[in-house]
């Protein structure tokens, strides 16, 4: 049966997510061999549900096909990877760049171009050449994959600021004075994430100078 918006292709994601989810776990093996400690706190990842992504198609105003759910929409896998320090990021984001089977198609950097409501994280937007036969409009054997990069502090910020965008039931609260708080705060946790990325690198240069 193949009646969701994925079609036939439904049965790939899943592969194709996990062979990018290892490569990520490669690079963390790697890194953990040289450091001693792993390259993120903790990594997730989704194939985002056929309802949502039907729902998604049609708020955009896209036919609810596999064309537009795995060519059109590029978030029908996504991945999140979650740092300790704003360098591992860019340390992961480097890594997925020079990856031969992938192209990056699209990255947006929100922690040096922070968003207006303060919110920060690295996406990008992967094109994946796999073994798979694509869905229709796609190059030979590619699939889309959305990665979300940011810090502990970027991500419990994420959180909380989702829940005040998506609950309904605020009414009686200040929103103004909840938006300005939760930017003071963004501003706050860049700021001690610099700290701890300063910290961390002192040391790192002494344990090195020590070995
Ligand atoms: P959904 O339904 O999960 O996508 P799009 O192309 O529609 O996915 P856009 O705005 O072009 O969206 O892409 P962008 O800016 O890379 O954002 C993609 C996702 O990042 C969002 O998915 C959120 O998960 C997250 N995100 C972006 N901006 C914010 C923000 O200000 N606050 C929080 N908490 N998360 C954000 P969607 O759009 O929620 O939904």
């Amino acid at each position: 049966m193949e009646s969701g918006v994925y079609g036939k292709y439904a049965a790939y994601l899943p592969q194709v997510m996990d062979l990018l989810a290892n490569d990520v776990k490669t690079y963390n093996e790697q890194y953990r061999a040289r450091y001693g400690e792993s390259a993120y706190e903790h990594f997730l990842y989704r194939v985002k549900s056929e309802d949502s992504m039907a729902e998604k198609c049609s708020r955009k105003g896209l036919s609810v096909t596999p064309e537009s759910a795995l060519g059109r929409i590029h978030d029908a896998i996504g991945l999140r990877i979650v740092c300790n320090f704003v360098d591992d990021v860019y340390g992961i984001v480097d890594y997925l760049r020079a990856l031969s089977h992938v192209e990056v198609v699209e990255e947006k950097d929100y922690i040096r171009a922070v968003k207006p409501n303060g919110y920060r994280s690295y996406h990008m937007i992967l094109r994946v050449r796999t073994p798979f036969e694509a869905a229709p409009g796609n190059p030979e054997g590619c699939y889309y994959a959305e990665v979300q990069l940011r810090t502990i502090a970027m991500d419990s910020w994420a959180a909380l600021e989702h829940q005040v965008k998506y609950k309904k039931t605020l009414s009686g609260v200040d929103l103004a004075l909840i938006t300005a708080e939760l930017k003071r705060c963004a501003d706050e946790l860049a700021s001690c994430d610099l700290s701890m990325q300063t910290i961390r690198n002192l040391i790192r240069e002494k344990s090195e100078e020590t070995t």
